[in-house]
Order: C-alpha cells, then structure tokens, then sequence
C-alpha cells in the first residue's frame, strides 16, 4: 500500500463488507485501522483479495 489509489482500494474492499464500518488508513505506517461489525478475518481476506497483502 503506497499511494491513496491503494487507500481507496483497501476502503472500497471494507466497505463492501460493511458499508457503515469507518476505515482510517494511515498510508506512512501502513496501518489500518477498523471500526465496525465485520471481524479481523474478513477483513484481511478483503484486503487480499484485492490484491493487497497483510502483514499482522
Ligand atoms: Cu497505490
């Protein structure tokens, strides 16, 4: 994840989980953070299946 095009995709992939979730992606730790109903697992499964990868 390197530019906000990534950010978009990754917010896009966990919304479609959870359109009400609030995503906040900090792109210079990388980190995501969460908050809402779906659960660590179907996120990260999100994140790769958009052809992002996890590190945890
Ligand atoms: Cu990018």
């Amino acid at each position: 994840m390197v530019c906000n095009g990534c950010v978009d995709t990754v917010t896009k992939a966990i919304k479609g989980l959870d359109s009400d979730a609030k995503v906040e992606i900090d792109l210079s730790t990388k980190m995501v953070k969460v908050d809402g109903k779906p659960t660590d697992d179907s996120i990260k499964e999100a994140i790769t299946s958009a052809g992002h990868t996890v590190e945890s």
